[in-house]
This record gives structure tokens, sequence and C-alpha cells, in this order.
């Protein structure tokens, strides 16, 4: 077995011991057949187990040129990128957390077409190379808190998608933004089937008020730690939307839409007591069934620590409050 007794100092990083005993069975499954419908369809003989094989055929992330945003990024500890790439929400590729890096690693980013539409005045096409050659490129170390009460710290490489939609130029009728995810089945295959996909109507939707969108904390996430983002944290292109629960960041966008009224979004329309349009980090206002005064931060913490941190207000992001100056964020949850 592969399945390494991790030196001392690795012990004390639980998250990192898991991964590595993960990354370990999942080498194991693949090299038996189990993993990737490709190896459903070769020869059973080329199938030979080999305990010892480093080969992996992994959806290869290229580097990326940027520069650093120091001023929005936090200097937490970032997740190790183990944690961030295994630990993943993408129903389109299962309900599990380690669904996605299983699933994906086959999905096809290239060619990519995102159109952003609408209310604008100039209606933009990018193509794959557009994404990453477009705009300039800065690294944000931002907290991703999940409405799981679970959360990460991403050093992301993105832009601003206000550069976007200014280059847009949207006109005055615009008010919401409007985001979809690629729907495709024959490569999602949590888009199958409503069992499948954890009771969502694919494709994936959300979307934020104009102002919200035309923040600078707002970032169009094009990259992780230095390189182009994997499939299962949603390759080629994402939103981040740092003091909102992760489910508003939504991954693999194909269309990015202009719109004069609130569009709907996934998980409200799936449960809209439990999950709002505006879903601000709040640890005020607890979610139904829990409470979100806490996280799980998964990034320090020895074997047997529990990692509980307190969730602040807007994720620790105060300087979005004025977005809503005046709205009562117990009704606009
Ligand atoms: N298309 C799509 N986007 C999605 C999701 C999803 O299931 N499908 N899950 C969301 C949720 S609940 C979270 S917490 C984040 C997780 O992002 P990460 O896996 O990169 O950490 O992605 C969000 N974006
Ligand atoms: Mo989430």
């Amino acid at each position: 077995m592969l399945i390494k007794i991790p030196a001392k100092s690795v012990i004390s990083e639980n998250q990192v011991t898991d991964q590595q005993v993960y990354q370990d069975r999942r080498r194991i499954l693949k090299s038996m057949g189990f993993v990737g419908a490709s190896a459903l369809l070769t020869s059973p003989s080329s199938h030979a187990i080999n305990w010892f094989s480093n080969q992996d055929d992994d959806f290869t992330t290229k580097p990326l040129t940027f520069s650093k945003a120091d001023r929005f990024s936090t200097d937490e500890t970032p997740t190790p990128k183990q944690k961030v790439t295994t630990h993943n929400n993408f129903y389109e590729f299962g309900t599990d957390k380690s669904d996605p890096v299983n699933n994906a690693q086959d999905f096809k980013v290239d060619p990519w077409t995102l159109t952003i539409d609408g209310l604008v005045e100039n209606p933009i096409t990018l193509g794959y190379e557009d994404l990453t050659k477009a705009f300039a490129l800065e690294e944000r170390i931002y907290r991703l808190r999940c409405v799981e009460a679970w959360s990460m710290v991403i050093p992301w490489i993105g832009f601003p998608l206000a550069s976007l939609i200014k280059k847009a130029n949207p006109l005055s009728a615009a008010k919401y933004v409007a985001f979809e995810t690629l729907y495709d089945p024959k490569q999602m295959p949590g888009q199958k089937s409503r069992f499948t996909g954890g009771g969502i109507n694919y494709p994936y939707v959300e979307g934020l008020r104009l102002d919200e969108a035309l923040h600078p904390l707002t970032l169009l996430s094009v990259g992780l730690y230095g390189e182009t983002l994997p499939p299962q944290n949603g390759a080629p292109i994402r939103l981040v939307t740092p003091w909102k629960y992760g489910f508003k960041s939504i991954k693999s966008i194909v269309r990015i839409s202009l719109i004069d009224k609130k569009p709907p979004t996934t998980w409200n329309i799936l449960a809209p007591s439990e999950y709002g349009f505006y879903a601000n980090v709040n640890p005020q206002v607890s979610h139904p069934r829990w409470s979100q005064a806490r996280e799980r931060r998964l990034t320090t913490g020895g074997l047997f620590a529990q990692n509980r941190i307190p969730t602040t207000m807007f994720n620790g992001y105060p300087e979005v409050a004025e977005l809503y100056k005046g709205m009562d964020l117990r009704k606009h949850y």
C-alpha cells in the first residue's frame, strides 16, 4: 500500500494528512481502473495493477503571470493547495466534497466562450485565451466562507469583474448581473438527473446587484496558487465575492447578463427560506438548521484541534457595508 506514515510535523496538520491519504487512495483506484470513464473504454490488459505508478492523467494547469494586490489580501495562513483542490462544492460533478476532483479531470475548457450581453452598449465575447490575457491579472488572498460553516483562505488569481462590465458599457436600465454555469450533461454527470446533481435544476445560476458586481472586491478568478484553475475549482473562470457565502461564487461561467430585474439564483430556488439572494456572511443570522456564529477554518490546527473560529460580519470585509445602508439584513439574508 502507498498509504504512508506521515512525519510528525505533518501529523500536526490534520488537513494535509487527510489529503495525502486521500490522494494515495485515489491513485490506487486509478491504477486499478476504477476512476475515470476512459478507464472503462480501454482494454483490461492495460490496467495491470502498478502500485508504484506515478502516472497521472489529471487536468493540466498552467502558470500565470500576475501582480500581487496586497491591499486586498489577508495575511492569514492560506489553506494548503491540496485541501483547496480536493475539498470542493461543485454539484455538477457530484455532491460529495471529493466528487469534483475525482469526476472533473477530463473537463474540457479550451475552447471556451464567455458572453457578456443584455443591457449593455458593447456586448463582449471572450474566448479561452482572452480569459487570462484580456485583463491584467492580480493575486488576491481571500477568505472563503461556505454556508455549511467551513472556511478556507485561498490565493486567487483574477481580475475585477468591474473591468469587464465597464468594457461592456452597461445601459442605465441595467440594475443586476446574472451569471450562468456551462450546461453540458455529457461532461458534468451531476447534470444528468436531479438525483445525481443534488436536486438542482441546471444550469447553476447566480446573481448580484450591479453595485455589488462593480465593487472592487468582486473578482473573476482564472487561477489559484499561481496557476490556472483546476476544473474542480471552476475552470476556466469563476466568480469570487469574499463577503458572501461560497454558493454565490458560481463556477465555470459561460454567460454574464446585465438585466433590470433581480435574477433567479440556484440555492434560493431550491430552498428560499434557507438561502437568500444576498447571502452576505452574517454571524447573527442563523441558517434555519444551524448557527452561523462560528466556522471550521480548514487551514491550521492539530490532529485533535477543533479549528473553530468566530465568523465575522461580511466575512471580515467591512468595506462592503455601505452597499447595504438602510437595509434590514435579517430580512435580506
Ligand atoms: N456551478 C457551481 N458553482 C458553485 C457550486 C456548484 O455546486 N456549482 N458550489 C458553490 C459552493 S456551495 C461553494 S462553497 C463554492 C466552493 O468553491 P471551491 O470548491 O472552489 O472552494 O463554489 C460555489 N460555486
Ligand atoms: Mo458552499
